[in-house]
């Protein structure tokens, strides 16, 4: 199958401004009429996924945990990214597969895959930044913790490592960009460093 669209990508630890600034650039993008989905979600599968994985409270082994990421993502894949993307649109995730590698590889400890079937993004913003601070945004929101919000710092830590060692692997695809700035200036960012293949995508 052919590929016209332009895949985005959001990662990094939590509370680091991934739903704020894939927001953002979606308003930025609004006349190309881009996709903007999250991760774990999406599809009505995704959304119930979603949910088993992080508010019922259960005991959840760590490969079926990943798993249950991994097949949220492929009904998305399935459902809205392969039609968008064919379809020559812009999509924007926030979180795709690097979360998990990041996550359930890095923190966990699992071996992982990139699946073949699984389409690579063309460009992945690495919000980086201290955990504390993201963890703290989060209490200052008053957010309820999640599932993997309730993991220790420790497990944070190892997750920003793994985004470290991803970004450091392959970087021609990842930007790294520092989350401790203000959100305008972090879209400022990320919409420059956009504009070359938004010009290659004309
Ligand atoms: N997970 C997910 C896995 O383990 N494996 C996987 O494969 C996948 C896909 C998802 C959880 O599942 C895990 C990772 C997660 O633990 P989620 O609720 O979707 O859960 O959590 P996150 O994706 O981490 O989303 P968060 O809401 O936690 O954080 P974001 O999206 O990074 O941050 P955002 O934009 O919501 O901002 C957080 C707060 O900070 C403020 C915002 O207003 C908000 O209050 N803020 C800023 N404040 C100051 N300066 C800035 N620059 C700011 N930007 C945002």
């Amino acid at each position: 199958m052919s590929r016209r669209g332009l895949f985005i990508t959001f990662e990094g630890t939590e509370g680091s401004g991934k739903t704020t600034q894939a927001e953002l650039l979606g308003g930025w993008l609004a006349k190309r009429d881009p996709v903007v989905v999250r991760e774990p979600g999406g599809t009505e599968l995704g959304e119930q996924i979603r949910d088993v994985l992080l508010y019922k409270g259960l005991e959840i082994d760590a490969e079926a945990e990943m798993y249950l990421f991994m097949a949220s993502r492929r009904q998305l894949i399935a459902e809205v990214i392969v039609p968008a993307l064919a379809a020559g649109q812009i999509v924007i995730a926030d979180r795709y597969h690097d979360s998990t590698l990041a996550y359930q590889g890095g923190a966990r400890g699992l071996p992982t895959v990139w699946p073949p079937t699984f389409p690579r993004p063309d460009i992945t913003y690495l919000l980086e930044g201290p955990v504390e601070t993201g963890l703290g945004r989060h209490e200052e929101a008053g957010k309820n913790k999640d599932r993997m919000e309730r993991e220790s710092i420790e497990f944070h830590r190892k997750v920003a490592e793994a985004y470290d060692r991803l970004a450091a692997a392959e970087p021609e695809r990842f930007v790294r960009i520092d989350a401790t700035g203000s959100r305008d200036k972090i879209q400022f960012e990320v919409r420059d460093r956009l504009q070359p293949l938004l010009d290659g995508a004309r």
